[in-house]
């Protein structure tokens, strides 16, 4: 029999909590081959919480208590996680809300998705047939939307719908592998790291989708200044997508940069100031990339590795200026030269800057 643990981090759920471990434990007869246990990481919650968990203790032997300092949903997490791995060496772990958003009757679609092969599976509200609250007002419906698809974007992995989701099941060697990277996350920010994790180490990631529904008792602790501020420098330091765009940036600036020396005050020719430009800020960018953007996948280090992928690299950038000279051609043909700016940055921002990331991951910075 395999082992599963459901972490449930806790801070005055008292009207909540009975009902939640009732709820999981009674999916014991759906899943006959699976040992259930639940442990409560209870950050001294001032209410009754820990007096009705010590209760139930004596009903469900397999439930179990971990008292905890406050120190934020992440820390709460990971205290959660050492536990489960040191006392009950489970084979699958749960993330679930304490307050009933989560309805227990779906862990087992989780564990189906699992036992079909997954590691990391998500339930998702954005995906079809989930869904958020319908009692939520229009702002928080687009607040939370927006947010999602922020991440989905930046990540560039629109295969995930719900990166915020605090809804999981995950392998539990997925999860001894990650401790020691996303541990100094405290916060909620810490559920996003821990999926970038998951992506970034090729694990198996599969969603099902979840109906969110709001809590009834109790209130929120979510401090949602605090949470956007982390996710959204969170995701502007691990994205190798943003990071990308960063160096386009500075390869650009560079570009700019030598080319107006060489022909304002050096007055090379035109074509030799442009040419040498180029080339320099193409070599900056492909080291940038390299060393920065796609540092989790970095090339070895050797002249056998860094020469076909750099000659791979130039293709890559001469493509771009094709595209972008014909683009510009044709559409100033079509519409007119007035606005040939505009065709310019649509062409950068929609064709160049997608395909050349696209390229750069399938034939230089490969997925391992
Ligand atoms: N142990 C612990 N649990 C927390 C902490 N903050 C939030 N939680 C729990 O995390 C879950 C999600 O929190 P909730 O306030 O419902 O956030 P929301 O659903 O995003 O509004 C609930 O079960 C909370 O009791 C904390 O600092 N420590
Ligand atoms: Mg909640």
């Amino acid at each position: 029999m395999r082992k599963l643990v459901v972490i449930l981090p806790t801070y005055n759920e008292e009207k909540n909590i009975l009902r939640l471990i009732e709820g999981i434990f009674a999916n014991e007869k759906k899943l006959p081959n699976w040992e259930i246990h639940v442990i409560v990481v209870d950050s001294n919650s001032p209410d009754q919480t820990q007096s009705i968990v010590l209760a139930l203790i004596e009903k469900y032997p397999k439930l179990h208590l971990l008292r905890t300092k406050k120190e934020g949903l992440g820390k709460a997490y990971v205290q959660g996680f050492t536990s489960a791995l040191e006392r009950l060496n489970p084979y699958l772990i749960f993330e679930m809300d304490a307050d009933m958003s989560h309805n227990p009757k779906e862990i087992p679609h989780f564990v189906h998705k699992i036992e079909q092969g997954a590691d990391f599976v998500i339930g998702s509200r954005y995906m079809k047939g989930g869904s958020i609250p319908k009692n939520w007002p229009i702002q928080r419906k687009i607040y939370s939307t927006a947010a999602n698809l922020y991440v989905r974007f930046a990540f560039m992995k629109l295969r995930i719908t719900d990166w915020t989701s605090g809804y999981r099941a995950i392998k539990s060697w997925l999860i001894k592998n990650a401790i020691s990277q996303v541990k100094d996350y405290s916060g909620y920010v810490f559920q996003v790291a821990l999926l970038d994790f998951a992506v970034k180490n090729k694990s198996h990631i599969e969603e099902v989708p979840i109906q969110f529904v709001d809590r009834i008792h109790g209130k929120s602790k979510i401090n949602s200044f605090q949470y956007i501020i982390q996710t959204l420098f969170y995701v502007l330091f691990h994205s190798s997508f943003i990071k990308y765009a960063m160096v386009g940036l500075i390869g650009f600036t560079i570009d700019f940069g030598i080319s107006y020396i060489g022909i304002e005050k050096l007055a090379l020719q035109v074509w030799i100031a442009t040419l040498i430009s180029t080339e320099i800020s193409i070599i900056s960018n492909f080291f940038l990339n390299n060393f920065w953007s796609f540092s989790h996948k970095k090339l070895d280090h050797s002249m056998k590795s860094y020469v076909p992928n750099f000659l791979k690299f130039n293709l890559v950038s001469s493509g771009s200026i094709v595209i972008q000279t014909v683009g510009v051609q044709l559409l100033t043909m079509f519409f007119g030269r007035k606005f040939w700016y505009i065709y310019k940055v649509c062409i950068i921002a929609f064709i160049i800057i997608p395909y050349s990331y696209i390229l750069y991951n399938k034939f230089i910075w490969k997925d391992r």
